[in-house]
């Protein structure tokens, strides 16, 4: 992704990840231009011991394949969002899902800090820039960024920014931040010697 020159629009496609019930499908549902594209699917009891829901009460739908939106950022940058289906069942498709990405959200529920590990693991090893959005549920942050990083365990670079899932405002926000880690990131590879 470069920025163009005046008068072009650029279109960069992010993923959105994250553990079940993080609040991905609500992200890109509360940001996007489009009516998203979810594939969600009234939880049975055919998911009983498959999808966990005894951490989400309350929640009675699943997304089945992903979550699609689009936002744009100024008249110049628009972004496509890609949520990845939370189920581990569903791995095969992340390789699909991150190609021609320029960078990923990774959303952590403090109450379950361990369940966005998978993603971070995949997002280093594939070396795609991300950050880290701790979503507020009910606007309470019960741990601050920095305990939060320290508990993942992601290098001091790697930007940790609160989110309210559900406000369009706060997710746009995170979306820039992660634009403009991406462009800090770019630009600072670009200057170092090969
Ligand atoms: N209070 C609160 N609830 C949220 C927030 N984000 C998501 N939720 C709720 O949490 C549940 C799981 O969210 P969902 O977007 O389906 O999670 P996903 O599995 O990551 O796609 C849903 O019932 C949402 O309404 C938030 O920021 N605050
Ligand atoms: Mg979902």
């Amino acid at each position: 992704m470069a920025r163009p020159a005046s008068g072009r629009v650029t279109s960069a496609k992010i993923v959105i990840a994250g553990g079940f019930g993080v609040g991905k499908t609500t992200l890109v549902g509360s940001v996007s231009e489009i009516t998203p594209l979810t594939t969600e699917a009234i939880m049975t009891s055919a998911g009983v011991g498959v999808d966990d829901t005894r951490q989400v009460p309350g929640k009675l739908t699943t997304t089945v394949a992903m979550d699609f939106g689009r936002i744009s950022i100024d008249r110049d940058l628009i972004l496509y969002l890609f949520g990845t289906p939370g189920q581990t069942r569903f791995w095969f498709m992340w390789d699909e899902l991150v190609r021609g990405a320029i960078g990923a959200v990774v959303m952590v529920d403090t109450r379950r800090l361990a369940d966005c590990f998978a993603a971070i693991d995949f997002f280093e090893h594939r070396r795609l820039p991300y950050l880290v959005a701790i979503n507020c549920f009910d606007g309470v942050q019960y741990h601050n960024a920095d305990d939060v990083r320290e508990a993942l365990a992601v290098s001091p670079d790697v930007p940790v920014v609160p989110c309210d899932a559900r406000s369009r405002e706060s997710t746009k926000q995170v979306l820039i931040s992660l634009v403009e880690y991406v462009l800090s990131m770019r630009r600072s590879r670009a200057a170092a010697p090969a």
